[in-house]
Formats: C-alpha cells, structure tokens, sequence
C-alpha cells in the first residue's frame, strides 16, 4: 500500500491503470527517487522529488528534458527501435504542466523502463567502451538538436565563469587559508591562460554549441538484458554547451587508477588503456557527427574538466568548504590533490591521447 501523501503526489499525474505501490529507490544524494508500481500490465513509473536548492529552474529543466527527449524519440522511431525502451518518457501531470508543484517541492514522473540494468564502476574494457558508446550515442541523436536549452547551473563548465568566482574568492579569503597555499595557487594561476584559450573557442563559435549531459557517470546508462546500450537516463543536467565537455568529464572519472579523493597519490593516474576503450566506443557513435575542430580537440577536453575540477576543490576548501560536502576538515584539499595528480597524468600522456584520438577518428 502506498502512503498517502505519496499517493496523492502520485494522482496529480496523468498515469495509465491503478496505483499499487510506491516505493523510495535508489541512494542518490540531489533528488529524491520512488518508484510507482502499478496493477496488471500498465507501465511503472518514476517519481522523483527534484531538489529545488540546486535546481532553482524546474520548469526550465523540465522543458529542456521534453524537448530533448522529443527529438531523440523521433531519431530512435526513424531507425525502427523502440521509442518507449530507448530514450526516457516524460509523463505530465493532469494539467498538462511536465512537473507537479506542492508547496515548495517540485515533481516530476518518467516511465520506468522494465528489465533494464545499470553497471556503477567500469572495471573491464567492454564496459568502457559501452560508456563511450552510450555518450557518443545520446550526442549523435542530438547533433542537430541546434536550440538553446535552459542554462540550469548558471556557467557549469564555463572556465571564464569559473575564473571569476575564483578571483572573487582569493580576494574574500573567507577562511583564512590562502597563505597556505601558494604551490596550489599556481597550479591554478600557471595553467589561466591556455584553459581559457580552449573556452574562447566555444564563446566564438569554432566549437560549436551542443546538447551536453553533464553527468556522464556509467551508472547513468541503462542496458537491456543483453548489455547492449538502452538510453541515458538523469537528464536534470541537459544544458548547451560543447559537448567535449562530456567525453572529458567521463574520462576524468573513467580512467582514474586511485580515487578521485585519494590520499595516496601513487595510486593516482590516467589509464591510458581504458582511455583507449571510452574513446574507441564514443566515437563509433558520434565520430560522423563531429567537426575537425572537435575531433582535434576532444583529448585536450579531458585535461580542461580535471583541471576545472581542481580549481572547483580548492577553490571551496578556499570558501571554507560550502559547495561539497566533506567527510573531514581537509578532504577538499586531499581531492585537489588527487585530482591534480591525475591532471599531471594525463598531461604527461596527452600525446598519445591525441594519437590514439586522430587514429580512432580515421
Ligand atoms: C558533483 O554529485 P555528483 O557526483 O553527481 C558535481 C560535479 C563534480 C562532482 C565531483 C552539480 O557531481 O560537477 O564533477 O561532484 N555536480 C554538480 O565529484 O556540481
Ligand atoms: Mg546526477
């Protein structure tokens, strides 16, 4: 039986047959998942609570999630597949809205997708390069999707933005803590010039603007029964933007050796070999869809969003850590410093990324 509140959220929504259950899902720590179960043969639902601290636009992200998963339903049913198993469904409330508002919390409900599977480290080579496929996959079927999207998280990947946030912090030293970290600064400050060089590229349209994912984790892929790619699924993030962005950001937690808050930092670095795998599988799928100046760039990528990250870390534990949560009074500075380390990694080996790149790209 369902809770009653639970149930009456459940009823603003325009769901086929009788509710029999609903049930909390999963230990995702943004949103608040269940799962409505319903009798007989009409479809489960997902249910989630989106966390309006972090999503101040809900309707906005709701629209774009519509939008893309329109176009992508249109993609899928062309090349004869399965429209309701290959992209999610969005499912509108009774009065048409794509969200339910009560109060101050914001719902929304897709269609479960029944006998689908999620896979949550890649520790073997098929499932780095079926990540890379699933990415490359979800960019190909969006490649000409050329509207702008809700921006969702004011400048997420943009490093001018960042830039500024960053300055503003090393002013107000809230914490106390930049005498301290004046080698930290300069990985930083050492590194302004070129990261912005790669962002100018997007602000003046040489690389072009595209629908990005921005959560590019394995665990938001789903596979059938037989591990072939199904969709990608935690759409809240869709925004426009390069879409190097998220190749780069898969590969920062995809080829990590150690953890990405390891405090040993020999455990730490680039694996060239899962490298090869993601990017061999993302460009099967999006390799026809991308420009010489992406497919030229798409290593480097991967260098801008680690050291993005490390900017993101030390500039929080800078602010007195707000932003992540931390387990331990220095745990933002251990990240910087695996996630640097990892930087490092890549930098040593970023020629022969952009071989194997330029190989696969053929
Ligand atoms: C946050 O919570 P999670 O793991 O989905 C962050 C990412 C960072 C990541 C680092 C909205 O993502 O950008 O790369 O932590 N997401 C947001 O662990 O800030
Ligand atoms: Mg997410």
């Amino acid at each position: 039986m369902a809770d009653t509140k639970m149930l009456a959220i459940a009823e603003k929504f325009a769901l086929e047959g009788t509710i029999a259950e609903i049930k909390a899902l999963g230990d995702g720590f943004i949103n608040d998942t269940f799962i409505v179960k319903t009798e007989g043969d009409t479809p489960n639902y997902i249910l989630q609570r989106k966390n309006h601290q972090i999503f101040p636009d809900v309707p906005g992200m709701m629209d774009n999630i519509q939008r893309v998963t329109t176009h992508i339903k249109a993609k899928v049913a062309a090349a004869g597949g399965d429209p309701m198993r290959e992209v999610l469904t969005v499912v509108p409330a009774k009065d048409g809205a794509l969200y339910y508002k009560d109060g101050d919390n914001y719902w929304a409900v897709c269609t479960f997708i029944e006998g689908s599977i999620t896979h949550d480290v890649a520790d073997t080579p098929r499932l780095a390069f079926m990540g890379g496929k699933g990415i490359g996959k979800f960019q190909a079927q969006l490649a000409d999707f050329t509207e702008p999207l809700a921006e969702v998280i004011k400048g997420f990947h943009n490093i001018r933005w960042r830039f500024q946030q960053w300055d503003e912090a090393l002013a107000a030293d809230k914490a106390g803590r930049k005498a301290e970290l004046a080698t930290e600064i300069e990985w930083i400050e050492s590194r302004r010039e070129k990261m912005l060089a790669f962002w100018e590229m997007v602000e003046d349209g040489r690389l072009p603007m595209r629908v990005t994912h921005n959560d590019t984790k394995l665990s938001n892929i789903l596979f059938d029964q037989n591990d072939e790619v199904l969709c990608v699924i935690d759409l809240d993030t869709v925004m426009s933007s390069t879409s190097l962005n998220d190749f780069g950001d898969a590969i920062r937690s995809y080829t990590n050796t150690g953890a990405e808050d390891d405090e040993d930092l020999s455990r730490v670095s680039m694996n060239i070999e899962t490298f090869k795998h993601y990017t061999a599988g993302y460009l099967s799928e999006r390799c026809a869809s991308m420009t010489e100046t992406e497919k030229e760039w798409l290593a480097f990528s991967a260098l801008y969003i680690t050291y993005e990250q490390v900017l993101r870390f030390l500039m929080d534990y800078i602010d007195g850590d707000t932003y992540y949560k931390t387990r331990y009074p220095k745990h933002n500075l251990v990240r910087t410093a695996a996630q640097y380390k990892l930087l490092t990694s890549m930098e040593e080996q970023y020629p022969e990324m952009q071989k194997i790149v330029k190989e696969l790209a053929k």
